[in-house]
């Protein structure tokens, strides 16, 4: 079987007219950085890598040591090919610009370095989230500021996920399906394993944080008694149970097999107005979950149609099956 790297992939999409050069270096540049991450995820404990930073990030939140070394490797990887105006990350409180020396390209890049922190010293898997925008050209030629990024997710041009599991998978689209890739760590590469990804229409599991279960709002907490009740309930079926609490591996777990995730508006985030970020976590994983066939919103209205005011917003979100994701939709709008 002939087995296709992520480059080849990455050249027949350039081909069929589906990506520019720009973007594919980009991507190839990204997936690099990945496979960095990916090596230090996985030394763990031998290369001291696990446990606290000693700093906290500017959402407030203590970092991990592993949390500043991924946002190091992306930030560095990215910084000199000319693919890019500037990034943002979930890590860093302002736009990170391109260094002055290096020639300067017409897209943005965001990501969400190492997402699902809290798993990292427990072994269990985490991922890194990031989505791309084109750069608006200033009339001034200046710095892209944080305006400039305060675009909906529906203007996205790609977004991916890498997934450090018990393999690295990397998962993207470029507005044209989901494709997944597995990385080979003998040959260095990744490997194209999940053509067209879908999410399966038919759904038996979810994925919430039942602990925050009072202080959900109405709509969440009718769905989940109603999923609770299972055979005998108004839904007719039993539902499953799964929480990771890394987004990566819930959402993945949602291409593969079905689901619906959410981390809803409850009354402890509520003030932040939610719990995920909307330009780092929310808007990536809506796009590769409506390219798969699902849908995503933050049980109010579309992700990706929300118009950012700030670079670190968060908002709630609800992303999976289709029909679940309007199911919860609709009661929200109901209520
Ligand atoms: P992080 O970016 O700081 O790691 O936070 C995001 C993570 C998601 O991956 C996950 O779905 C959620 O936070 C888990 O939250 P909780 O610990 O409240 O269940
Ligand atoms: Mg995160």
């Amino acid at each position: 079987m002939r087995r296709v790297t992520l480059t080849q992939f990455l050249i027949e999409q350039q081909r069929a007219g589906r990506t520019t050069p720009e973007l594919r270096l980009l991507i190839e540049v990204v997936a690099r950085a990945v496979k960095a991450i990916s090596v230090n995820v996985s030394k763990g404990a031998l290369a001291g890598v696990l446990g606290e930073a000693g700093t906290d990030n500017v959402q407030g939140e203590a970092q991990k040591k592993l949390d500043v070394i991924a946002n190091e490797i992306l930030l560095q990887a990215n910084e000199w090919g000319g693919h890019l105006a500037a990034m943002a990350s979930e890590e860093v409180e302002e736009v990170h610009q391109i260094p002055f020396d290096y020639p300067k390209g017409g897209y943005l890049l965001l990501f969400d370095p190492l997402d699902g922190s809290s798993n990292i010293d427990v072994n269990i898997s985490v991922g890194t989230i990031f989505s791309v925008l084109r750069n608006p050209a200033r009339k001034d030629g200046g710095d892209p500021t944080e305006q400039d990024f305060l675009q909906p997710g529906r203007d996205q041009v790609a977004a991916g996920y890498a997934l450090y599991g018990p393999s690295t998978l990397l998962i993207l689209t470029v507005g044209n399906g989901v494709h997944g890739f597995t990385l080979d760590r003998e040959m260095g590469s990744f490997v194209y394993t999940h053509p067209f990804m879908t999410v399966p229409p038919e759904t038996q599991e979810f994925a919430i944080n039942a602990s925050n279960a009072r202080f959900w709002e109405p709509p969440v907490q009718r769905y989940v008694t109603e999923l609770q009740a299972g055979k005998t309930g108004p839904r007719g079926k039993d539902f499953n149970m799964r929480w990771v609490a890394s987004m990566v591996a819930d959402v993945h777990r949602i291409l593969t097999r079905g689901g619906i995730f959410m981390y809803p508006l409850d009354e402890k985030c509520r003030d932040k107005g939610g719990k995920l970020r909307l330009m780092y976590e929310a808007n990536p994983m809506a796009m590769i979950v409506e390219q798969a066939g699902g849908a995503a919103t933050t049980g109010r209205e579309r992700i990706m149609d929300v118009q950012p005011s700030k670079l670190h917003q968060r908002v709630p979100v609800v992303l999976g099956s289709a029909a679940e994701v309007e199911r919860v939709t609709k009661y929200h709008l109901e209520g």
